[in-house]
């Protein structure tokens, strides 16, 4: 039993009717739906609301024709570049604190994106998850509604992020992982795109509502953290995580600073100065190569502030403040 994937599916008919069917669907959204301007690609196709690209928009159909949801299942949901990375670490090394020495950790030698694998990852045919070990994590920055319905059984991790910060840390990001063939993307550009809501996974507001309707819904399923939060007080969002995950903190571990042990691996300045994270790609599926280094940058709270003219700081807040009214969110106000 394993508690993380070899990310590799196991072999089946290759004339599979239902995954035919499958890609006859994908062909035709492709040909159908509304087109937006890409980032990484020219284009995102909006699918039931939310922006994707083709290799999402195929992830996403598979998973609602092959994944099969465990109760005890827990998701880490996100928004591109609102601290998946760090919540891979944190989540995997809180649920998995007797299987390894914290001097001798599995992600001295393996990246955080090894420990829990992304649903927009999966290929055809999909990975036998049913060899992993309960509760099984896995991660994902698809919006909660592109999510089958019957994963309202799981339990969900949702991390978001000051979309300011979220836009600089994306941009970023998917300059260097945009298609040859285009342009470079200007930052005003990408600006432009994000405030209308084209942006992969995106809107990001709509994104970040579609979770905190579900935590209304069912808080006892829906574990609503702010990177913010974690950047400030890590010690209670470990605490919170080991409880949510079943698993909480005992008396003992505490005594024996465990938490802080949690906190110090996974910080920022640990895992972006490991070897196993300076070098090599991490590969997501079979299209998605992307840099290790590249899932750490400076991670910071306001860094937006080096970017973002006071206009566009204003209209980011403006819209933030317009799309969370009502909803009980708290803006984003750094
Ligand atoms: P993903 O959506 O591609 O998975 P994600 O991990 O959510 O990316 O976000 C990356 C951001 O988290 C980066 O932010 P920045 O561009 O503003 O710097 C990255 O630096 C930051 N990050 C990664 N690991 C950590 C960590 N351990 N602690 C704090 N921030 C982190």
């Amino acid at each position: 039993m394993s508690t993380f994937p070899s990310f590799n599916g196991s072999e089946c008919e290759e004339d599979d009717v239902e995954y035919n069917k499958m890609c006859d669907k994908h062909k035709h959204l492709l040909e159908t739906l509304p087109k937006g301007g890409g980032w990484m690609e020219q284009h995102l196709y909006n699918y039931n609301g939310f922006w994707l690209n083709e290799m999402f928009l195929k992830a996403n159909l598979l998973v609602h024709t092959y994944f099969k949801p465990e109760p005890t299942d827990v998701v880490l949901a996100s928004f591109m570049k609102s601290g998946t990375t760090w919540l891979k670490a944190l989540m995997f090394s809180t649920l998995n604190r007797d299987r390894y020495s914290f001097s001798n950790h599995y992600l001295h030698n393996n990246s955080p994106q090894s420990t829990i694998p992304f649903l927009e990852a999966v290929s055809y045919p999909m990975t036998d998850f049913t060899t992993f070990s309960a509760p099984r994590l896995f991660a994902t920055h698809f919006a909660r509604t592109l999510l089958p319905a019957c994963m309202s059984s799981c339990k969900f991790v949702y991390v978001c992020r000051d979309p300011k910060d979220v836009l600089v840390s994306k941009w970023h990001f998917i300059s260097k992982l945009r298609s040859k063939d285009l342009p470079p993307l200007s930052f005003d550009e990408a600006f432009e795109l994000f405030c209308l809501g084209v942006s992969e996974f995106g809107p990001f507001w709509e994104h970040v509502l579609s979770y905190w309707r579900a935590n209304l819904e069912s808080p006892d399923k829906i574990l609503f953290l702010r990177y913010e939060e974690l950047k400030k007080q890590p010690e209670v969002v470990v605490r919170k995580l080991a409880d949510f995950m079943g698993k909480p903190i005992t008396m003992e571990e505490e005594k024996n600073g465990v938490v802080g042990e949690i906190i110090n691996l996974c910080s920022f300045e640990n895992l972006s100065n490991l070897e196993v994270n300076k070098k090599g790609v991490d590969k997501f599926g079979k299209l998605l190569e992307v840099e290790k280094k590249g899932f750490f940058r400076k991670g910071e709270i306001g860094d937006w502030k080096n970017y973002l003219s006071e206009e566009m700081k204003d209209r980011i807040d403006g819209i933030t403040e317009q799309k969370f009214k009502g909803s009980g969110l708290i803006c984003f106000s750094e």
